[in-house]
């Protein structure tokens, strides 16, 4: 059965254009309940710890570079079905391929710089939410 919960970073570049307010908004009209929140940034080792899964591909020195470039903003996000349908709220990778109305259609400047993230597995969300809060941030 799918899980309830997902994680969601808005990236440096979103944050920097003030959008957090916006963002935010999107994912609550998408249904989505905010279970923990913080304003944070990484350290170029942690953003490599976050996307190890990645290590090795052409884009994964700039991807962490720029994930560790300047604040973020991090939530893990409550909804029925949360990991698919956030994806879904989010839209492709690409913001060129990505559908009207999803949040990289509207807010994502590039592929690397596509203004948001989204846990793409239960198991990825449990990590991942491990990796930014601790037991006493979310209740
Ligand atoms: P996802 O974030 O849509 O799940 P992943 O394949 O997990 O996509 O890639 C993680 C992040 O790495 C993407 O959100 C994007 O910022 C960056 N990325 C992925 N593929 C490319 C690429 O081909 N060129 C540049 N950046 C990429």
């Amino acid at each position: 059965m799918a899980g309830n919960v997902t994680l969601t970073i808005i990236k440096p570049g979103a944050v920097e254009r003030n959008l957090i307010g916006p963002i935010l908004a999107k994912i609550n009209e998408g249904g989505f309940v905010i279970k923990a929140l913080k304003y944070t940034k990484l350290k170029k080792e942690q953003a490599c710890e976050f996307y190890q899964e990645h290590e090795g591909k052409p884009f994964y020195d700039d991807l962490t570079d720029f994930m560790s470039s300047s604040p973020i903003v991090v939530a893990i996000l409550e909804k029925e079905n949360a990991v698919a349908d956030f994806r879904k709220l989010i839209g492709s990778t690409d913001p060129l391929e990505a559908d009207e109305g999803t949040i990289r259609k509207i807010f994502a400047a590039s592929k690397t710089h596509n203004a948001v993230h989204g846990s793409d597995s239960d198991a990825s969300a449990i990590r991942e939410s491990d990796f930014f809060f601790s037991r006493v941030e979310r209740f």
